[in-house]
């Protein structure tokens, strides 16, 4: 008997093994595809804190997406910014020629889906035609010499930079509740404050953030205005964005929110560095949205990506306080316009990441959350 015991004991401990692995493999099998709609919903995970966004594309370089994607749209997102059809190219490519068409389909689409709608963009230096700038004899005034500008020239910019914002917001007050309603103002130089090479500062100086949110909140008194860029959380970036907006805000411009567009990197995640700045621009009394929130794989694994993402999300939480939205720049990596770094949380089959199950339970490690979640 003494002398069997050993051999008896290898017995049990294989049958339990074989157990064990059957029983795990038949709960659940990691390499099965996910169906979008049966993992947990980003927007109902975070309901208490802020709104979950995402920005989709319909005219663009993969105008498929909007449709092929609709299911990961409802299912974990309730706000839906258009990633390029709201922008002055799109809405009014020519004077007066107002093209709000593809942008309907997709403001229509989310009034009817129960998603609010964050406008993007009023008034930039990219993506709007080169006739808002030229002058009576068609010549571009920001490229004059700056003595060469006259007063009739920045009343003609000042008038089309006002009728375009009057157009827009009154087409979709109401449905669009919050709007960027200046992007991308701020220079990436110590030197200046206002990015140099905007043909609206050229212009109109300083006065067009004046312009365009005074004129934005006269048209719809009911939207939220934000002032929305890249980078006004990095220190190198951020003294001016306050300086600026501060100098505004105490002349009584309405300004209701900062987005910051997180366009970030898993390598070298400064997430101290970005709670810093949005508790110094809640100090200003704005509201902050994420507004394009991408994080870029370069240089790191995928699991390294899903903890860049887990302590974002822990640290949004931790400030929903003054943060009320968070959106992705995109659905699945595929369609990223920074796609070669896959910095989405679906990838091209639209199977749930690391990076998503990361942000399911942020007091957790991704896998367990996915684990838990596959076993359930
Ligand atoms: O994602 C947008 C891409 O499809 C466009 O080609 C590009 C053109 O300017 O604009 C991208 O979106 C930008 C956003 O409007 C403002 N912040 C930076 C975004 C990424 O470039």
């Amino acid at each position: 008997m003494n002398r069997n015991f050993p051999q008896f004991r290898r017995a049990v401990a294989l049958i339990m093994l074989v157990v064990l692995a059957t029983g795990c493999t038949s709960l659940y099998d990691r390499n099965k595809p996910i169906v979008a709609l049966d993992v947990p919903s980003l927007r109902d995970i975070y309901a208490d804190y802020f709104d979950v966004g995402v920005a989709v594309s319909l005219a663009g370089w993969s105008p498929q997406t909007f449709a092929n994607h609709q299911d990961l749209i409802e299912w974990h997102f309730n706000s839906l910014t258009a990633e390029n059809e709201m922008k002055p190219d799109a809405l009014q490519p020519r004077e007066g020629a107002f093209s709000f068409s593809t942008a309907d389909k997709m403001v229509d689409y989310a009034v009817d889906n129960n998603l609010k709608v964050r406008g993007h963009t009023l008034v930039w230096h990219n993506q709007t035609p080169a006739w808002f700038f030229r002058d009576e004899a068609g010549d571009l005034i920001h490229e004059k010499p700056k003595e060469a500008i006259t007063e009739a020239d920045r009343e003609l910019v000042k008038r089309r930079l006002e009728e375009h914002i009057e157009q827009v917001m009154t087409h979709y007050a109401g449905k669009v509740y919050a709007w960027d309603v200046v992007n991308e103002a701020v220079s990436d130089h110590y030197t200046t404050t206002h990015r140099p090479d905007s043909p609206w500062y050229i212009i109109l100086g300083e006065d067009f953030m004046r312009i365009a949110f005074t004129k934005a909140h006269e048209v719809d008194p009911e939207a939220k205005l934000f002032y929305n860029d890249y980078n006004p959380e990095m220190y190198y970036k951020r003294g001016r964005t306050i300086d600026m907006l501060k100098s505004l805000l105490d002349e009584g411009v309405p300004i209701h929110g900062i987005g910051i567009q997180g366009h970030w990197s898993a390598n070298g995640l400064n997430v101290r560095e970005i709670e810093e700045s949005i508790r110094m621009y809640a100090e200003l009394g704005l509201e902050i949205h994420i507004t394009e929130l991408d994080v870029g794989r370069k240089g790191a694994t995928e699991a390294q990506q899903a903890e860049a993402y887990r302590q974002l999300f822990r640290m949004f939480k931790r400030n929903s306080d003054v943060i009320t939205s968070v959106t992705f720049w995109g659905t699945t990596d595929d369609v990223s316009w920074r796609r070669d770094e896959n910095p989405l949380l679906f990838d091209a089959k639209k199977q749930p990441k690391p990076a998503f199950w990361a942000i399911v339970d942020t007091e957790k490690p991704w896998q367990q959350n996915r684990d838990e979640y596959l076993r359930r």
